[in-house]
């Protein structure tokens, strides 16, 4: 289904997330794990200044809980090749409805064999995203392998895009814990607290909606759950300035590297840092 039927594209504005059928080559997926190995053994094609401070970069040595490396796509050119493929940017462009998609930015979110409660908390994508005028933005998720249950894949609450601004905010982040107070606050928001897992084949891939809430649970298997998570915007996305519950201005590190429009704030159309897919 490179393209998408017009019922995939009613599912995905009903539920907030959709699963495709198998159709990354498995060479892209091999060249993505290479590029990662690259990667922690201390390769860069491209360097960027700030990783550890202004985005999370796992390195050898940094423990043996859940790797995080964002911006991974800018700095691994073997990584490049999956995340700014232009079928996930097709997809994601059919989905939209918006006739352009550019990368946001990106993640690998590796999860060792054997945890016991190292989930990724539940949350919006949106909410990282302040400065993003778009309500629209979404977020591919693609699995390195066959992904069962039993990883811990990718779980999104089936509908949540369209409720979740009524929750209280401070209760969803990726680094908390607790799984299970969310489904109480759901319920007694009226709406229905319905946990869809994400499990796929090699070569799938699922969308959320960037107001669509989820998570994902411990990785029990004796093997690495290792996923790429490609953020992108539809065309629609522009700069805005936001500031933070206390006052402060919302800064991504997106807005430190990109080159400024005309009137100086961030451009979310740069090519060298959103590159188009589609
Ligand atoms: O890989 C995971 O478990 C979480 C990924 C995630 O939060 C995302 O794809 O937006
Ligand atoms: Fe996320």
């Amino acid at each position: 289904m490179a393209r998408l039927t017009n019922e995939d594209i009613d599912f995905y504005e009903q539920h907030g997330w959709l699963m495709t059928e198998p159709v990354l080559p498995e060479e892209a997926i091999a060249q993505t794990l290479a590029g990662l190995e690259q990667h922690w053994s201390g390769h860069r094609d491209h360097r960027l200044e700030g990783a550890g401070t202004y985005f999370a970069d796992w390195m050898p040595g940094d423990g043996v809980g859940t790797r995080n490396n964002e911006y991974i796509s800018l700095q691994n050119e073997l990584v490049s090749r999956l995340a700014w493929s232009p079928l996930i940017g097709e997809i994601a462009a059919a989905a939209t409805g918006s006739e352009t998609i550019r990368l946001f930015d990106d993640q690998i979110v590796y999860k060792p064999g054997g945890q016991s409660d190292a989930v990724v908390g539940w949350h919006v994508d949106g909410d990282y995203w302040g400065t993003c005028s778009s309500q629209n933005m979404l977020t591919a998720w693609v699995p390195l392998h066959d992904c069962p249950a039993e990883l811990g894949p990718l779980v999104v609450l089936d509908g949540s895009h369209k409720w979740s601004h009524l929750l209280e905010r401070s209760a969803l982040s990726f680094h908390r814990k607790d799984m299970e107070g969310l489904a109480r606050a759901v319920n007694e928001l009226g709406f229905e607290f319905k946990p869809v897992t994400m499990e796929m084949k090699a070569g799938q891939f699922s969308l959320h909606h960037c107001r669509a809430i989820h998570g994902s649970y411990p990785n029990r298997s004796d093997r690495a759950r290792i996923a790429l998570a490609v953020h992108l915007q539809d065309g629609e996305n522009r700069y805005r300035a936001a500031t933070r519950p206390d006052g402060r201005p919302v800064e991504l590190f997106n807005d430190r590297i990109c080159r400024r429009t005309a009137d100086g704030l961030p451009d979310y159309h740069d090519e060298k840092v959103f590159p188009r897919l589609w």
